[in-house]
């Protein structure tokens, strides 16, 4: 069994009710269960700054399952909730990534692991502190808890509260 970390995020309609929904469909993943949930984060928009803001979580999902079916199944839950994909980094109603499979590191066409990005955002290294600081990034070969410090990026994320999850 592999703990996979999934990024959820949310800038269009109910924000709050689309990760709640990906969260619910994420637990009937087959082989697989979200055992944690960090609390959500209101964010500022990365990438694109005139989109509305975010709020993002970070889920843990335990699973028996490849990271390539992980993967699929993430993209079916965003297509079953209503996604289109418009523009790279625009608004979404949801997007899941995965963030890390374990201590495993990926490097494929369509699937990169730990996501490219990770360490850059205060939306993903705020959340991963919150469920663990001690999480060492396998490529980096340094934790969670570090990265956060050292890039100072804290200011970027509004706490929005626990998730009841
Ligand atoms: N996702 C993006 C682009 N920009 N900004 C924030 N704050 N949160 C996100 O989840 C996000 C983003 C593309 O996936
Ligand atoms: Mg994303
Ligand atoms: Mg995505």
């Amino acid at each position: 069994v592999t703990r996979a970390y999934v990024g959820l995020g949310s800038n269009l309609g109910d924000r709050e009710r689309f990760i709640r929904t990906a969260i619910e469909h994420m637990n009937r993943i087959p082989e697989s269960s979200v055992i944690r949930v960090s609390s959500l984060y209101d964010s500022e928009p990365a990438g694109d700054s005139t989109q509305p803001r975010y709020l993002n979580a970070v889920a843990v999902l335990e699973t028996e399952l490849s990271p390539e079916r992980v993967l699929w199944n993430l993209l079916l839950i965003e297509k079953r909730l209503g996604r289109e994909r418009v523009k790279r980094w625009g608004p979404r109603q949801i997007d899941l990534d995965l963030l890390f499979f374990g201590d495993r590191v990926i490097e494929e066409p369509d699937l990169t692991v730990p996501h490219p990005e990770v360490e850059h955002r205060a939306f993903v290294l705020v959340p991963m502190v919150e469920l663990d600081p001690t999480f060492v990034h396998p490529r980096l070969g340094v934790t969670v808890g570090h990265l956060l410090r050292e890039r100072k990026l804290l200011s970027a994320v509004r706490w929005k509260g626990r998730f009841w999850y």
